[in-house]
């Protein structure tokens, strides 16, 4: 597994999105609502691995619950797979709790699926494989 991007829960993309372009010294290179997961992100190179910058979409938005219980910051890290679906029945068989049955539709063309971070030491993970054109 490669570490292929560190999410950053944000209240505000806007502003996210500028302050991130001044730290980092190049604005994002895509923006990107992922509706089924009720997120707006935007993306960041930074060698490898990438920053995704995401604001709830919505009030019961996962983001949204995130920030309301623990403030703005680093959401979960996501790991580049060569197979998910074999990944994922390795994980569980491990006794890892993985948080959907199927991969689903994530941003930046990936399929993505989420280990709960109660399971791996408090931090949310995801796996993502890129989908091939
Ligand atoms: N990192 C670490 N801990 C987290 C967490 C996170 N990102 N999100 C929630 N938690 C913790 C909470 O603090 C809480 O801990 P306590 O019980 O100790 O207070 C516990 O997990 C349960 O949290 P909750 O607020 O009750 O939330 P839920 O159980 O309803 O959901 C989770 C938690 C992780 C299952 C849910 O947020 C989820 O499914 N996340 C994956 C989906 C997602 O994040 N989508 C957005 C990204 C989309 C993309 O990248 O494309």
């Amino acid at each position: 597994m490669k570490l292929e991007h560190i999410g950053i829960a944000v209240k505000d993309l806007e502003k996210s999105n500028e302050l991130f372009a001044a730290l980092l010294g190049k604005p994002h290179y895509k923006i990107e609502e992922v509706v089924s997961e009720k997120v707006k992100t935007s993306f960041f190179k930074t060698g490898k691995p990438k920053i995704e910058l995401l604001e709830a979409g919505s009030e019961d938005s996962a983001i949204a619950k995130f920030i309301e219980k623990r403030g703005e910051g680093i959401h979960h890290l996501a790991f580049e797979v060569k197979d998910i679906k074999k990944e994922m029945k390795r994980l569980e068989k491990l006794g890892f709790r993985i948080l959907n049955k199927e991969p689903k539709k994530g941003a930046d063309n990936k399929m993505i699926c989420f280990l709960h971070p109660k399971s791996t030491n408090g931090v949310l993970i995801e796996l993502c494989q890129t989908i091939k054109e």
